[in-house]
């Protein structure tokens, strides 16, 4: 039996293949993983413009989550785009069987501004999925939605609302900080227990960053699922992430990442 490590996506497809599960798909194979995925609802976008959402069932959902769970030896999840109350209840309703580790990246809007998830549901991440979470990836948008605050500019307002919502939610929260003031991105991981680290890399400038959330959990959920630790998972897939970047191509008018990493 191969012991390549299986994990399941929980996410929306992406048309032109730069967000949603076509970027956990690259990203979980670069790094050696077979990455599942539970199809949420399909996407007609391209970077800058997304042109409708067509949501799955949600039951259907939960049943692509129950046949992957029975058949594969799935060791970490990652959701993505869950759109909707329904889709939200029917994974947390599969979910709280599961052992392994959980990722949620909690996906509200794309880069271009429009909604990705439906109001109602933003109570129901608080209420029912959080809880069941190992690690949440939100930038700085989601962050401010999910503490109810002002909208956040600083490293520090970040780092006050992280802890807060780790220490509400007793989950670990790694808060991207690509959208702050300044030429430096800081992305800082907050444990339940109290410890904080920050990494830092300098923006790369005039590179469209459609995708790069939903490549960084995935990255880090195929870290989790071959065994490392979380701190060593999250450090890993924010190099892979900015390497996916940093060597990303043109396709037409498009950037695209490069999970090749040349
Ligand atoms: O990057 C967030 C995201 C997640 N999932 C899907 C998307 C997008 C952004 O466009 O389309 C399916």
């Amino acid at each position: 039996m191969s012991n390549t490590p299986v994990y399941i996506t929980i996410a929306g497809s992406d048309c032109s293949a730069g967000a949603g599960l076509q970027a956990d798909l690259k990203a979980g194979f670069a790094l050696g993983c077979y990455p599942l995925t539970a199809v949420t609802c399909v996407v007609n976008e391209i970077p800058g413009l997304v042109d409708g959402i067509v949501p799955m069932e949600a039951d259907f959902v939960a049943a692509q989550l129950r046949l992957c769970l029975s058949s594969f030896p799935v060791k970490a999840i990652k959701t993505g785009m869950l759109y909707s109350p329904e889709i939200v209840r029917a994974v947390v309703a599969e979910l709280k069987q599961f052992t392994g580790a959980v990722v949620v990246d909690p996906v509200m809007i794309a880069t271009a501004g429009e909604a990705l998830i439906l109001q109602e549901a933003i109570a129901v991440y608080e209420q029912e999925l959080i809880p069941h979470t190992t690690l949440l990836t939100p930038n700085l948008d989601e962050l401010s939605r999910l503490c109810g605050c002002e909208p956040i500019r600083t490293f520090a307002r970040m780092q006050e609302q992280a802890t807060a919502l780790c220490a509400k939610y007793g989950c670990a929260i790694l808060a991207k900080g690509g959208h702050l003031e300044g030429t430096e991105c800081i992305d800082l991981l907050v444990q339940p227990g109290g410890k904080q680290q920050s990494w830092s890399h300098p923006r790369t400038e005039g590179v469209s960053t459609h995708g790069t959330g939903c490549t960084l959990s995935s990255a880090i959920t195929a870290y989790l699922a071959h065994g490392l630790p979380l701190e060593q998972a999250v450090e890993k897939g924010l190099t892979y992430v900015t390497n996916a970047i940093a060597h990303s191509h043109r396709l037409g008018h498009i950037d695209a990442l490069n999970h090749h990493g040349r």
